[in-house]
């Protein structure tokens, strides 16, 4: 960015010079110590200081236009903000970056080292969370109303470490030492009421009324994260709810001696918002799982309203016009009947008339087809948890099945069953993805393959019933974290070579196709990714002690682990080429470091052996001087948002190898594209549409398509015939029974080859793997054209455009909000 755009973008003029007396200032005053004796952590706490100082006289601005101006606001309701670390984007979004950096070079400190003081906000698992982050980036872009709504987790998700290559989950303490981006709100306090009974009685009226009489009170306490828009116009905020007893301390439990039992309401109020559940595919948990769930909804929903009532008293024909509220997966689905009750039972507002007002307020966008993400709760842990909800969960049910099923088809009762919110079986379940799309006025998917998916395959009848419910909205990322931020040597020269406004309007880019054949550029491309992999081996050698060369291809994996993304076949692709070296040391081969960063969920068993076969056979391999180096593997501890900033920029290779039709999107694809990696991947998700944009040419696609998929399993597919029809799949099968991996230690590798064989290979590796394999070779043949390849990356770049979060909530307010921008004065 020009020095005069920076100044221009900064909310109130302030020099280097200015902002180096603010950071001292901070340092004497704020946190009681000087420049002689500061430790790194008081840096880094007097710079958030000193940067906040802008933030919060934007937000209190923001809060004060959106009120008096009375706008339509969407709320956006998730279990997960994965937001990472916070200066380094604010900075850049207030255009404050080279101010602060300056201010601290004077001060002779690196900002670089400054911001690692940092930790990661980890409260999401993966790509769910880190795209809601993505989303409030770009509503306080777009200067959109919206509040984004969760839990504040104490602990977010868990630190991984690798003992002898096993995964080890240690607590992940972000906030134990204070975290200056958030803000305790006392004054907006809600209390939630959880178990108990209801009651049946007639109002004065004679009307038959229900009571719920809570078993407990849990005191709801909001946090505010606030959330900077680019340009610093607009700084909306992202609340986050904490957990605690309303009786702080049984004074009479302890004064009879209960020292103990004096904590313990305490201690289990307070659990709720300890931990964020590890594990995005299951509804792991259970009770603990619905009170987190219903305990944010019900205090956002108190919020929302008492922001409403403030402007409308109890007048609710406005409610909906007002307030839209997306529903991130069915996690919050709880938030439905949650308003009912406020409505029905609190307001005393007629069924019909409330319905409407719940339908018009809630959308639910699905992440995912696997089934085990679809929660369902038993009937009889929302009787003890949630008993009134319930009540309100039949009669949604019973009216929905009597009067729009039945309308559509009449007497058809296996219909009836499949679309009912509760399930009949040995334990009566209730289904939260039939009530998500019962109780919502759109639904959609989160790639155009994914939604075509959710109306064919998960919800039909559901489509037949309402065809308008259902849209697609393709994912995306935001550009000023995931290519401003995380990449500014690339920045600087697409700000030099297409101008700096490209950070909210990404189309811009699309000039860079101009230069994709210009030597100059070319090498200017090329070299600053060479830089960022030079910054890489530093971060690789410090965290795994592996020497690798930058020179070589860097292919790089990084998800969550789990089968159906399918690190395992990247593991079969690396064993063959390893083998294929072993057999022939002189193949001539283009160096290759693979590189893994994935969180197995502590529960999954096979997910963790696959880290600990990757890091056993990265082991092995790593240190065989017969391969000459040409090889070499490495898993990364502790895969998170800020080591992916560093990990992105220096991708060579982006590994997108998921089983046709099972990844909803993907959001990791894009990041890697937009930095100039070329994808090898499957038709799946998300990939489609990069190939589609970035051409067929300037991506490597493998493998079975959706279609295909189907028919193979529908035909029956046998992984043994590809054992026995292949000798590379075999001899590669059989080497993870042997202990040449784990000296010594025979079958520990087993779990794996019979996952592949006696397990059926779920996700079809042993299918897909020739075709992954040629592609691979495909991927060098590409690299060893040093201009074909750079063409291809600096294309990469240029046509990501569609791939901006931007872009994605545009499509939210046109097909589903209808929200409008508000300027902040
Ligand atoms: O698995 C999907 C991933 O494909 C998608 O990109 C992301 C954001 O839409 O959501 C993930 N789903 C979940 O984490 C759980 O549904």
């Amino acid at each position: 960015m020009t020095k005069a755009k920076e100044t221009e973008m900064a909310i109130g003029k302030i020099t280097p010079k200015q902002f180096k007396e603010s950071i001292i200032k901070h340092l004497n005053s704020t946190f009681g110590t000087d420049i002689n004796k500061a430790s790194k952590k008081a840096w880094w706490n007097a710079t958030s200081a000193a940067l906040n100082e802008f933030v919060y006289d934007r937000l209190s601005q923001t809060q004060k236009t959106h009120f008096e101006k009375d706008t339509r606001a969407v709320h956006y309701f998730s279990l997960e903000f994965l937001m990472g670390r916070l200066t380094g984007n604010n900075l850049h979004n207030l255009g404050l970056f080279e101010t602060a950096k300056k201010a601290l070079t004077e001060l002779d400190i690196d900002i670089n080292t400054l911001v690692d003081e940092e930790e990661d906000m980890a409260l999401g698992n993966g790509g769910l969370g880190r795209l809601a982050a993505c989303f409030i980036d770009s509503l306080a872009t777009m200067e959109l109303p919206a509040i984004g709504y969760g839990i504040h987790y104490e602990h977010g998700l868990f630190r991984q470490e690798f003992k002898d290559g096993h995964q080890i989950e240690r607590p992940d303490s972000w906030r134990e030492y204070g975290n200056p981006f958030e803000i305790r709100r006392p004054e907006s306090i809600q209390d939630i009421p959880v178990y108990g009974y209801v009651e049946t009685k007639f109002n004065d009226a004679g009307k038959v009324v229900k009571e719920w009489h809570p078993g407990r009170i849990i005191k709801g306490v909001p946090w505010d994260v606030p959330v900077v828009g680019y340009s610093g116009k607009t700084v909306n905020v992202l609340r986050l709810w904490e957990s605690r007893a309303t009786n702080f301390f049984n004074w009479d439990v302890f004064n009879s001696g209960g020292y103990h039992d004096a904590h313990k309401e305490n201690v289990e109020s307070e659990t709720i918002s300890k931990v964020l559940y590890p594990n995005d595919e299951t509804d792991a948990g259970k009770e603990l799982r619905l009170i987190q769930q219903y305990f944010f909804c019900a205090c956002s929903l108190k919020d929302i309203i008492r922001r409403y009532k403030r402007a409308h008293a109890d007048d609710w024909s406005n409610f909906s016009a007002q307030v839209a509220v997306q529903l991130n997966d069915t996690h919050p689905a709880i938030a439905i009947p949650e308003l009912m009750r406020i409505l029905v039972d609190r307001a005393d507002m007629d069924w019909d008339q409330a319905w409407k007002i719940c339908r018009e307020t809630f959308s639910y966008t699905n992440h995912t087809l696997l089934p085990e993400a679809l929660e369902k709760w038993s009937v009889r842990l929302f009787e003890k948890v949630l008993p009134r909800h319930l009540e309100i969960i039949y009669e949604i049910n019973r009216r929905f099945l009597e009067s729009e099923v039945d309308a559509k088809w009449p007497g058809d009762n296996a219909i009836k069953s499949k679309l009912s919110i509760i399930e009949e079986g040995h334990e009566r379940m209730v289904r939260m993805g039939n009530l998500s799309v019962i109780g919502s006025n759109k639904v959609n998917g989160v790639a155009e393959v994914h939604s075509a998916l959710v109306k064919s395959d998960l919800f039909p009848e559901f489509n037949a019933l309402w065809t308008d419910k259902f849209t697609n909205v393709t994912n995306g990322v935001t550009p000023r974290r995931w290519l401003k931020a995380c990449n500014p040597a690339l920045s600087k020269l697409i700000d030099k070579t297409v101008g700096d406004q490209w950070p909210t309007n990404q189309e811009i880019l699309r000039d860079l196709d101009k230069k994709a054949d210009d030597a100059k550029f070319q090498k200017a491309y090329m070299d600053i990714k060479h830089e960022n992999k030079v910054a890489l081996t530093k971060v690789i050698k410090e965290l795994t002690d592996v020497d690798v060369d930058p020179s070589a291809i860097f292919d790089i994996q990084i998800k969550r682990l789990h089968e159906y993304k399918r690190q395992h076949l990247n593991l079969l692709h690396i064993m063959a080429l390893y083998r294929r070296l072993l057999q022939n040391p002189t193949m001539d081969m283009v160096p290759r470091v693979f590189i893994f960063g994935a969180k197995a969920a502590p529960g999954y068993k096979l997910a963790k052996d696959i880290i600990y076969a990757i890091n056993k056979v990265a082991d092995k391999v790593n240190n065989d001087e017969r391969i000459g180096g040409k090889l070499k593997v490495v898993f990364l501890p502790n895969y998170r948002v800020s080591l992916a900033e560093k990990m992105i920029p220096a991708a060579d290779v982006s590994e997108q190898i998921s089983t046709a039709g099972k990844e909803a999107s993907g959001t990791g694809n894009m990041k890697l594209a937009l930095n100039g990696a070329i994808t090898i991947g499957t038709l799946d998700g998300a990939n489609i549409e990069i190939a589609e944009e970035v051409g067929e040419e300037n991506v490597v696609i493998f493998g079975l398509t959706v279609d295909e998929v189907k028919a193979l399993k529908k035909q029956g597919y046998n992984p043994w015939d590809y054992y026995y029809g292949n000798e590379e799949i075999k001899a590669v099968l059989d080497w993870f029974d042997t202990d040449y991996f784990t000296p010594g230690k025979p079958g520990e590798l087993s779990s794996i080859k019979n996952s592949f064989l006696d397990g059926g290979d779920p996700y079809l590796c042993l299918a897909d793997f020739e075709s992954y394999s040629e592609g691979q070779k495909e991927i060098e043949a590409k690299y060893k054209d040093k201009k074909g390849w750079a063409r291809s990356a600096i294309l990469n770049t240029a046509y990501m455009g569609k791939f901006n979060s931007d872009r994605s909530i545009q499509d939210y307010v046109d097909r589903i909000w209808k929200l409008k921008s508000c300027t902040v004065k």
